[in-house]
Order: structure tokens, then C-alpha cells, then sequence
């Protein structure tokens, strides 16, 4: 019998366990044990209800996403799922944790669902750029209504039990998870309670059928974000045969979808980026044992846009800040916009009315660094220069407790330098959040010279607990995600001095799917801060200077490289820009020619995956996938397209590197010659990823 599954039996009902950790995921095993034990539960006379129920900390969280791709090994989950279904004994799921994906289609297939009130379920494939393959686009709108099945199926995200119950997905909030399976399974049979098999209840289609719009827009609005990926629409579609068709031509239809998704490119990019984020928790170097340090109370230095957003990802996650600026005027702005921003969320219905001032408990708004000294992690969002933040890091040193975590929010500046300003560099790092550091998901975690383990450690772990995907990054200009994009900058700006607009230019980026362009990046951040700091170390970009001398400085002053109406963010070609750029192109003396999107597009990725084979071969990367999760998550590179090094090893290394070496020639840049570990990988015809794969299997 399984290993992974067992079963006992108790007052005449089986409790079916599957025990498979870390999250009980459907493999091969535990799918065999499931059907093993539910058909002899079935067969045993001394069994009047079945129970399955999960051990650990999670009931099934879907199907084993390590064996797609591989040759399908039996049984079928949609075999399993049939087993419980066409159970002449009442089958209840009892869910603890997260019922996810095949998770939920198994419970799904049982004739009751019970659960815990912190239960979790949902359907998430989309996520990976797939859609539910074992019926639960089929059973779940009848369960619970096409409306709620759209947005929880093109949408991806879980609900909760209340919700849950609410909807009748499940049928009870138990106290106990096992004895309240039990207690429900007899209160079935006490009362004789007919067998509810989804695939023959539409009565939850009816009024869809009747009038197809509220599934239409339902639709329509969980897919107004869905630009570039395929899966969502696969799963609308597929639900829609719930709507149309019957149960097993649904089904059918449902099974030729996930087909065709589970093969494709972008399925597969978004299942590596679900491992690759876990794998970039795993630091590297940090000896067996070694524990983060305890946080319980966070010290932020900056009430600006950084600090403030910064203070507010530790609050919604519980933690108690206290928020530390030079004067009350700058503390009050800046507890100001955080209040603003909890209530903004809160009358969008994104948050509970009673939370805005709940978290704003939690952050205390003082002046002076002295009060940093209680504190167990303090975090430095001052101005981005050298001088100032040693000024600040010796005055923290001094006053901060022995066994702080110091860290600085710098996006550029050396952390060895900062460190070295303090007696105490094994306790520095850095924590680079993204603007705005209350919404987006990245932390380049940036490991010193002299950081102790257990002081990373604790950067990585508190990170994760603000929700954050923290990535560990060494010690170089811009770390791994401004010096890529430094490499682009570069080029997007050699490109309008070859000929092309900015226009032309930002639409190959967007086509490819990130959310802007350079140009219109430039003109949200505003031209003027690059003009200056050139200036400052006396270097000219003719063309972005023209733009500045003209007091074009972008979205702040209603022109940039685009012109914007009055309180529009959207940009506008203008053709102002063009005469400019020819007139300064004139003066240069400088032709223009008509550039190709393709190269367009070449010279913007290839460069960064130059850099990027570069940051790995300095070992600031420590695999290339952080190397993708870090532009997944903090510059919005499209997630079906798994991230840049991945989407090297799509397009192929060969051809990568012998555009590359082509552009270095045509274009007289050296730099764009491809890196040696690129120039090496390419004549082996291998992969990034082969890095990753050398190296696992050496450990
Ligand atoms: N398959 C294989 N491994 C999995 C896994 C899965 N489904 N889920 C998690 N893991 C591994 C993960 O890689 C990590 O490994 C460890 O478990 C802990 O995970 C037919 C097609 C459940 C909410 O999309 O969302 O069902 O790094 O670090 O933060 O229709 O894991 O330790 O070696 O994430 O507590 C649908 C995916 C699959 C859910 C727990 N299911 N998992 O989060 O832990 S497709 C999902 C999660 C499907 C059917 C279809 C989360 C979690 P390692 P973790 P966590």
C-alpha cells in the first residue's frame, strides 16, 4: 500500500491521509494512494462515509508542477477525482491550509467540502500559465456561480472559508478539521443526505444561460490586465463550455486547453519563475544552522516617498515601525501621504475601514537618529549620496543596539563604503526597495564584503515576511537590476542618435511586454535629475540635453521626450521632439537611417543579458534565475516570458552573441562584444540555465 496515503477508520468513517511533505502536491504516489485507499474504503462494508484529509500544513496545494513536462504516469488525477465522485458512500474533503489548483479539483470531486476558518481556496493555474486540467473549470461554476468561478480562475487568487461558505463551496466552518469531518460525514448519514455530485447540478448555470453578459463581463473584467498572456482566456473559454456545453463535452473541451498550455513557451516560463523565486530565498554560502536574528521592532530613517513607502510594507504586515526624519514638518508630510494612502485602498474596498488606522498604530513618527536605539533592524531612505549617508550610518552606529541589523536603501551606492564608516560592518547590507516600496515586490538584498551570515539571513527572512521576493545581490554600481538597465539606457540613447524616435522605440519595448519604454520611464522620473548629475561629472548626452535646455525635464513639466495634456499621464509623440533631435543630429553632424524593430528590440534585451552574464561571472548574481526574478519583480518584465536570461536560452546563446558581436562592429561599442561566459556558453551551445543544472548536480 502508499507510503504517502493511509487510512483509518473511525465510527465507521475512513480518513483517508495523504502525508506527502512540504505541500501534499498531487504527485504520481500520492494520486495512486488516494485512488488505492478511497476504492478499498469503498469495498469495505465496515465504511458507511470517507473522509480525505491532509497532514502537515497544508491540504493538497495542486498537482506535483515538477512532473509536467515529463511522460504522464498513472492513474489519471480525472481517474482519481471520478473514484471519490461515483463514491456510493458520501465522500468529504476536510481542507486546512491551502486547497490550490488539482488540490481543490479533488475536493471538488467529493460529494461535501468542510473546512478550517483560516483555509485557503483556489484555483491558480493561470499563474503558470495554464488552466485547471482536472474539471474544475467545470465543477466550480456550478459550485459557485460563473461570476465568482471567472474571477477566481482567470484571476488566480484564493478566497478565504467564509467566503467559501458563503458561496457554498463549502458546506461547513469546522472548529476541529478531523473531528469535525467525522462529525459532519455522520450528520450525512444520520440524515440520509443525497450524494451532491457538481457534474450533475447546473443550477447555478441557469441564469448565464439565460443571459450570457454576466459571464461576458465577468470576463471582461478579469481580463482587462491580461496583455500579452494567453492562459487567461484559455480558462474563460473553457468556462464558458461550463456554460454551454454538457458536463463531459465541458470536460473534453477543458482537457484540449490545458494541452495546448502546458506545452506552450509561456507556461513554461511561468513555471520557472514560480522556482525561481523560491530558489532565490536560498542563499548560498550561509553555513547549515545559522538563524536570522529575532525582529520585532523596525527603525525606517526617511519619511520620504522611499521611507514611507518602505514603513508601510512593515505595517500591513503586523510589524511595528518607528519612523525617524529630521524635523516634524517632513515626519508630518510624510505620515501624511502613508495615512492617505491606507484610506485611498480602504474606500477602493481593498482593505477593511477599521485598517488605515490600525496600521497607522503601529508607526511611530519621531525626530532625531538617537531613536534608532531600540530597534532590532534599521533602515536608511535618505538622499542618494555618499556624504550623507555616512553622516547617518556613523550616527546609527553609535546610538543602535548591539545586534542590529543596519541597512542602507541605496539603489546604487557601495555598501562596503557605507560599512566601513561603521565598527560594526558585519552587521551591514543593504535593502534596495522598488518605488513604490509599498506596492512593488522586489528587494535586492545586498550582501557587503563583511556581512555575517545570520545578518543576511535576516534580511532575506524579514523580506519574505513583508511579502517581499527578496533576491541576494553582491556589492557593484546599480547591483544587478540598474546596471542591467544601465546597459539598456545606453543603447535606447545610441539608438535616437542612429535614427530612430522615441515613439518607435517604446513601442517595440511594450510590444514585447514590458509595462514602458525607456523614453516614457525617463519622462515619469524626469529628465532633469540625469541633465544635472551629467553636468556634475561633465559629460554630455546631446540629445536629452537639448531636451533640458528647452525645459523639457518629462511628465512634470507637460514635456519630455513626449508632450502630455493637462493631468495625463498618457505620452505623446511630439513633433517637436523630432526637429530637435534633427537639428541637434545636424549640429553633430550625424545621418540618420531607418532602424528595424527587430533590431530595436535586439539592442534593447541582448545588451542587458550581456551585463547579466557579467554580473554572474563577477558572482553578484549567484544563478541566473535571481538574475530573472529581479526584473520579474521590480521592472516588470513579462512573467510569460520568464525574465531575461531565460528568454536568452530561448531564443539561443549562438544567436545572441553573434548579433551582439555584429552591433559591437556597426555601432564601434566594445562593450556590446559578448561577455566570456556568453561567448563561452554559445560555443558550447549551452544554456544559462546549464549553470544552474552543472551546479545542483555537483552538490
Ligand atoms: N508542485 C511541486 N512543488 C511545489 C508545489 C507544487 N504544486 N507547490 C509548492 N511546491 C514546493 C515549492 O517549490 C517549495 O519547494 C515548497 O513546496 C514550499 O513551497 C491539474 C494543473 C502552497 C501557497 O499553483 O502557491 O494543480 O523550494 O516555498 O510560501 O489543474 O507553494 O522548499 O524546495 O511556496 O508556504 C496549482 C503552488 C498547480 C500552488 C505554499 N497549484 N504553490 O507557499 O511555500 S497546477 C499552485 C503555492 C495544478 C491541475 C493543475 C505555494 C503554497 P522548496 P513555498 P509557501
Amino acid at each position: 500500500m502508499s507510503e504517502v496515503v493511509t487510512r483509518a477508520t473511525q465510527d465507521q468513517v475512513a480518513i483517508v491521509t495523504v502525508d506527502s511533505p512540504p505541500v501534499n502536491a498531487l504527485s504520481a504516489a500520492v494520486r495512486r494512494g488516494i485512488l488505492e485507499n478511497v476504492n478499498a474504503a469503498v469495498a469495505d462494508p465496515a465504511v458507511q462515509a470517507i473522509v480525505l484529509v491532509c497532514a502537515g500544513r497544508t491540504f493538497i496545494a495542486g498537482a506535483d508542477i515538477t512532473e509536467f513536462g515529463k511522460p504522464p504516469q498513472p492513474p489519471a488525477l480525472n481517474d482519481v477525482i471520478a473514484a471519490l465522485e461515483n463514491s456510493p458512500k458520501p465522500t468529504i474533503a476536510a481542507i486546512h491550509g491551502t486547497a490550490l489548483g488539482g488540490g481543490l479539483e479533488v475536493a471538488l470531486g467529493c460529494h461535501f467540502r468542510v473546512a478550517v476558518k483560516e483555509a485557503k481556496l483556489g484555483l491558480p493555474e493561470v499563474k503558470l500559465g495554464l488552466l485547471p486540467g482536472a474539471g474544475g473549470t467545470q465543477r466550480l461554476p456550478r459550485a459557485v456561480g460563473p461570476e465568482l468561478a471567472v474571477q477566481m480562475i482567470v484571476g488566480g487568487s484564493p478566497i478565504g472559508a467564509a467566503e467559501a461558505l458563503k458561496h457554498g463551496l463549502v458546506e461547513e466552518i469546522v472548529e476541529n478539521l478531523v473531528a469535525g469531518a467525522v462529525a459532519f460525514a455522520k450528520k450525512v448519514l444520520a440524515e440520509k443526505r443525497p450524494l451532491r455530485r457538481l457534474r450533475d447540478d447546473d443550477s447555478k448555470l441557469v441564469a448565464a444561460k439565460a443571459d450570457r453578459s454576466i459571464f461576458t463581463n465577468a470576463v471582461a473584467a478579469m481580463t482587462k490586465k491580461a496583455r500579452g498572456l494567453e492562459a487567461p482566456f484559455a480558462c474563460a473559454d473553457a468556462i464558458g463550455a461550463a456554460i454551454d456545453l454538457p458536463f463531459e463535452e465541458g470536460l473534453k473541451k477543458e482537457r484540449e486547453g490545458f494541452m495546448k498550455l502546458v506545452v506552450s513557451d509561456q507556461s513554461k516560463a511561468q513555471r520557472y519563475a514560480f522556482f525561481a523565486e523560491r530558489e532565490a530565498a536560498k542563499v548560498d554560502g550561509v553555513p547549515d544552522g545559522t538563524k536570522p536574528r529575532a525582529v520585532s521592532l523596525v527603525a525606517i530613517i526617511g519619511a520620504g516617498t522611499m521611507g514611507g513607502g518602505i514603513a508601510m510594507s512593515f505595517a500591513n504586515a503586523g510589524i511595528p515601525v518607528t519612523l525617524i526624519e529630521t524635523g516634524e514638518e517632513q515626519l508630518k508630510r510624510g505620515l501624511g501621504i502613508m495615512q492617505k494612502n491606507w484610506e485611498a485602498t480602504a474606500a477602493r474596498g481593498g482593505l477593511p475601514p477599521d485598517a488605515p488606522a490600525k496600521r497607522m498604530a503601529l508607526i511611530t513618527g519621531l525626530v532625531g537618529l538617537e531613536n534608532v536605539k531600540d530597534a532590532d533592524l534599521i533602515i536608511e531612505a535618505v538622499f542618494e549620496t555618499m556624504a550623507v549617508k555616512k553622516e547617518v550610518f556613523t550616527a546609527i552606529d553609535a546610538h543602535a543596539k548591539p545586534g542590529a541589523v543596519l541597512a542602507s536603501n541605496t539603489s546604487y551606492l557601495s555598501i562596503d563604503e557605507i560599512a566601513a564608516t561603521t565598527k560594526r560592518p558585519q552587521d551591514v547590507l543593504g535593502m534596495h526597495f522598488f518605488s513604490p516600496a509599498n506596492v512593488m515586490k522586489l528587494c535586492e538584498i545586498v550582501r557587503g564584503a563583511k556581512t555575517a551570515p545570520d545578518a543576511l539571513l535576516t534580511a532575506v527572512s524579514i523580506a519574505k515576511k513583508i511579502a517581499k521576493v527578496p533576491v541576494v545581490v553582491g556589492v557593484c554600481d546599480g547591483f544587478v537590476g540598474n546596471r542591467m538597465l544601465a546597459a539598456r539606457s545606453k543603447q535606447s540613447e545610441k539608438l535616437l542618435f542612429e535614427g530612430a524616435l522615441p515613439q518607435q522605440v517604446d513601442a517595440v519595448v511594450t510590444k514585447f511586454g514590458m509595462p514602458m519604454g525607456p523614453f516614457a520611464m525617463g519622462d515619469l522620473a524626469g529628465l532633469d535629475i540625469g541633465w544635472r548629475s551629467r553636468k556634475d561629472r561633465g559629460i554630455k548626452s546631446e540629445i536629452a540635453d537639448a531636451l533640458c535646455e528647452a525645459g523639457r525635464f518629462g511628465q512634470k513639466t507637460g514635456k519630455g521626450y513626449y508632450k502630455y495634456e493637462q493631468g495625463s499621464r498618457a505620452p505623446m509623440p511630439d513633433p517637436e521632439v523630432e526637429t530637435l533631435i534633427n537639428d541637434t543630429l545636424a549640429k553633430l553632424g550625424l545621418k540618420r537611417r531607418d532602424i528595424t524593430d527587430e533590431e530595436i528590440l535586439e539592442r534593447m534585451v541582448y545588451p542587458m543579458i550581456n551585463e547579466g552574464a557579467r554580473i554572474l561571472e563577477e558572482k553578484i548574481a549567484a544563478r541566473p534565475s535571481d538574475i530573472d526574478v529581479v526584473w520579474l519583480y521590480g521592472y516588470g518584465w513579462p512573467i510569460y516570458r520568464g525574465g531575461p536570461m531565460h528568454y536568452a536560452d530561448s531564443v539561443g546563446l549562438k544567436h545572441i552573441a553573434e548579433r551582439l558581436s555584429a552591433y559591437a562592429k556597426a555601432t564601434n561599442d566594445p562593450s556590446l562584444e559578448p561577455a566570456p561566459l556568453l561567448a563561452r556558453l554559445a560555443a558550447e551551445g549551452k544554456t544559462f540555465a546549464s549553470l544552474t543544472q552543472s551546479t545542483k548536480a555537483a552538490a
